[in-house]
């Protein structure tokens, strides 16, 4: 079953967005750095290119990311029209520091008191929007929070005379088309919990750890990864970890063996990993268009 999560607030938050956009200069949006493209928000480019905004595109989170995917993503953002991509960690004043610097040569028009350079950060949940907001405005005006749709409204603040920001919720959309890209988002923890078997996830991310960093997965789990699948490892990992069924004869808990391996991925135990390249991104999109999505086969975007 695909994964798809658009509750209700985020209609209202999509017509603000609407509405903003012809209110601002260059949109800030982050991107998740472990898996830029699926975490990239088709409505947040539909409403920019409509407006013909340009974008700094953060690859945030990028202290998670293995590092030289993250430069083969920024060499594919950097060749985009009216696109800036930049790799950082919004958790860094000093990489957040750099933003506004950035975001200026892409609207060099308004740079005065009288006009001011007006910024929008967007992104979908729990992307970083709220921890750059306060990073950028030196103060807490915005709740970080490690569950998806903390911030529901949207503020504009001065950042000195010359800049603003405005903040706005996270946003999703409403058909993820790509299955793999559910499963991705949900391994990163951007779609609530309600909206996900944690199983089938951690199952997922499992085997996107087998075919390409299972030297961390072994280590972290102290395993020989030789012959196992994703479910293998969940039982491994329930095995390893003590979680066990009470009064089943001490048969895995995989739900429990599921949240230890999601949690320790999300706060990056198992090492730096991204769950996507551009060359595999390029991979699932032809295998889609070639139909293997239509005889049954999911794309499994590795
Ligand atoms: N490792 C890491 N964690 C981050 C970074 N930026 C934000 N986070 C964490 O990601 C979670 C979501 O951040 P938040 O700012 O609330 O996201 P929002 O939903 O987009 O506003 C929080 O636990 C943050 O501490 C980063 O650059 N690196
Ligand atoms: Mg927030």
């Amino acid at each position: 079953m695909s994964i798809q999560w658009f509750p209700g607030h985020m209609t209202s938050a999509r017509r603000k967005a609407a509405e903003t956009m012809e209110l601002i200069d260059v949109v800030i949006e982050i991107l998740d750095a472990r898996l830029p493209e699926a975490s990239c928000n088709p409505i947040i480019t539909e409403l920019r290119l409509h407006r013909q905004r340009p974008c700094l595109k953060i690859l945030n989170k990028a202290d998670l990311a293995d590092p030289a995917v993250t430069r083969a993503w920024l060499d594919f953002y950097n060749r985009q029209a009216g696109v800036k991509a930049v790799a950082l960690s919004c958790k860094s004043a000093s990489d957040a520091a750099k933003i506004p610097r950035l975001c200026q040569p892409l609207a060099p028009h308004r740079n005065s008191t009288h006009k001011p350079l007006r910024m929008m950060i967007m992104g979908i949940p729990n992307a970083g929007k709220s921890t750059l907001m306060n990073m950028l405005l030196k103060r807490r005006v915005a709740n970080v929070g490690d569950e998806p749709a903390v911030t529901k409204s949207q503020q504009c603040h001065p950042i000195n005379e010359r800049m603003t920001l405005t903040d706005s919720p996270g946003l999703m959309w409403p058909k993820i088309e790509h299955p793999v890209d559910g499963l991705m988002l949900a391994a990163i923890h951007a779609i609530g919990r309600n909206a996900v078997i944690e199983e089938d996830v951690a199952a997922f991310l499992a085997n996107t750890l087998l075919a390409r960093y299972p030297a961390l997965l072994a280590a972290r789990y102290d395993l020989d990864v030789e012959g196992l699948d994703g479910v293998g490892v969940l039982e491994a990992i329930a095995k390893k970890r003590g979680c066990l069924l009470k009064g089943r004869g001490g048969e895995p808990d995989l739900e429990k063996a599921a949240m230890v391996f999601l949690t320790e991925f999300r706060s990056g135990k198992l090492g730096r990993i991204s769950l996507e390249t551009p060359e595999t991104r390029a991979a699932m999109l032809k295998a889609h268009r070639g139909g293997v999505t239509s005889s049954g086969n999911q794309p499994t975007g590795r």
